[in-house]
Parts: C-alpha cells; structure tokens; sequence
C-alpha cells in the first residue's frame, strides 16, 4: 500500500510542499462533512455573478483559513474572492488558486462534486499554467478521490476510513477516447463547435455531461474523449474561468498525455489578464484537441 505521504516523497518533493498537499488533502474531510449542514443559497453573488451556495461561502472560507494558518501561502486566488489575498505570515513561497467547490449546484441532487487547486512557487497568483508546480483535484463521489500531479505523471488516491489517502492508480494516461459533453445551449453553439460535437457524433462518440467540470473531466481523463464549454456569439469567452478551472485541469490532463485548448491555442501558455479572466474550455484527449485546433 502506498499512502500519499509515501508518494510525495519518492517523488522527492521538497518538504513544505509535501505539508502544504496534504494539508489541503486532509480538508476532503471536514468539506464534505458541511454537505449536509449547508444546502441553501447564502443569496450572494461571487465575482463572475454567480448565486453563491453556502457551501460554496463555507469551503471557500474554510480553505483561506486553513491556508493562511499555515504560513506556506503568500497569495490565494480563488474564484469565490474578487480579488487575490495576500498573506503576510507566509515563511514559504508557494501561491495557490482554487475553486472550493466546483459544480455545487448538485449538492442538492447528490451527484458528484469536487474542491480544484493549483500551486506555484514563484508567491504570485495570476501565472500561466504551464508554470504550475502542482495540481490536484479533490472528488467528492461514491468515493472521496484525490488526483495529483506534481509534475512527474499523475497519480489517483483513494481517502480511507481513517482520512489516509492510499493510491490507486499511477501514472495515469489518458486514452484516447469517444466520451464528450459540452456546455452552453446547443442553439448558442459556434458553426465550429457544432461540426466538432457532430463529427464527434458520427465517430460513435457518447454524450456524458454532469454539470461538474471536476467530475465531467475526471471520466474524460480514465475513458478519453474531450469536455467541452465553449464560448457563443453572445459570451464568446464562455462560462469558466483559466485561472481556478483551466489552468490546474489542464495541467493534469498535460501530465497524463492529453491537453487543453481554447478551441486554437493551448490555454497553458495564456497570461491571465485578471484573477477572473475566463474562457472557452476544451480538455481531453490529445487527438481530438488536436483536430479541433486544426479546424
Ligand atoms: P461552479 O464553479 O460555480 O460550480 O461553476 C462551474 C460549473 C462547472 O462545474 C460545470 O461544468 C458548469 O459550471 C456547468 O454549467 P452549465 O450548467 O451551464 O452547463
Ligand atoms: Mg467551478
């Protein structure tokens, strides 16, 4: 059995970075545990004008706190805040982005969610994703999941009864693969997006779509094939954001062989203009990026 722990240091990770992972590994726990506590909406928007949950209000607050308790943060981006938070009791450099809770609107229903972050070492938020020195996401499904990469492949993790992380899986590669699912109004859709969907389609491609981008992706990066939120005519940028959502996924999804796009440019190389900068996402296997940028 090899435990994180044990992980992080064949990968010879330095010291403070491995506290700094497991420290927000060990938050899967109390997150989830506010579920129940917490369904309704605490009637506040965040900055993209989005209804916050409360548990949105709760993950988000209880990771800045956490994270400035530790000392290890110099700033935090995260897409529940307006603007990057800046720690002053920081005696490491390290800088870390989050989306507490991705797609909590399916609390209610039950169905899976998950807490994304990425980690520079460079103690500035707003960087490309290419830079990132870490990247994790946490699954809140049938199974509490942790996937990790720190640069060296990505590895699945498994929380046990006794909050211990155990691997499952590593390195991972995604395959190249038939499942898709796309954000926005199929009327909305760009003549581009609806060829790309339909050439998908007649390739035999089944449609998968949670309204979780973690979970949505976390079965494009096991089974390939490609998740899509694409901008229209009206919101050309889209819904999500590169900074919480694209940078940390897409970073994965480049460890573990695929890649991620704006529907042209790998979004790993985009400078992001603000904490909120968001954009049309495509991440998923190397093939089918691949043949999208070519259209
Ligand atoms: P969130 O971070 O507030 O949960 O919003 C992002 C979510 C993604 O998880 C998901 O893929 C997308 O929004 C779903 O949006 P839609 O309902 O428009 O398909
Ligand atoms: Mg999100």
């Amino acid at each position: 059995m090899i435990t994180l722990e044990n992980y992080l240091d064949s990968a010879e990770v330095a010291e403070d970075l491995k506290e700094l992972i497991v420290l927000i590994s060990k938050q899967a726990l109390p997150i989830r545990n506010a579920f129940i506590e917490n369904q309704s909406y605490a009637g506040t928007e965040n900055k993209s004008g989005e209804i916050q949950a409360e548990l949105d209000v709760w993950s988000d607050e209880h990771l800045i706190n956490v994270l400035r308790k530790s000392s290890l943060v110099r700033e935090l981006a995260s897409e529940e805040q307006p603007e990057v938070l800046k720690f002053d009791n920081a005696k490491a450099d390290y800088a870390v982005v989050m989306d507490p809770l991705d797609g909590s609107s399916l609390i209610q229903v039950n169905l899976c969610v998950g807490t994304i972050i990425g980690i520079y070492d460079n103690g500035r938020a707003l960087n490309r994703g290419e830079e990132l020195t870490a990247a994790m996401y946490m699954l809140y499904g049938p199974m509490n999941v942790l996937v990790l990469t720190v640069g060296k492949g990505v590895y699945v993790f498994a929380m046990d009864g006794e909050n211990r992380y155990k691997m499952l899986d590593g390195p991972v590669k995604m395959p190249e693969g038939k499942i898709y699912g796309s954000g926005a109004l199929r009327k909305e859709w760009t003549l581009k997006h609806k060829r790309f969907i339909e050439e998908i389609e007649e390739d035999g491609g089944k449609l998968r779509y949670s309204g979780s981008f973690v979970a949505d992706f976390h079965q494009i990066l096991r089974y390939g094939g490609v998740y899509c939120y694409p901008g229209t005519d009206k919101k050309p940028e889209g819904k999500l954001r590169l900074v919480f959502e694209a940078n940390p996924i897409g970073f994965i999804a480049k460890q573990a062989g695929g890649a991620i796009s704006d529907g042209s440019t790998n979004l790993l190389t985009v400078k992001p203009k603000k904490a909120d900068h968001k954009t049309p996402i495509y991440v998923g296997s190397a093939g089918l990026i691949s043949k999208l940028e070519s259209m």
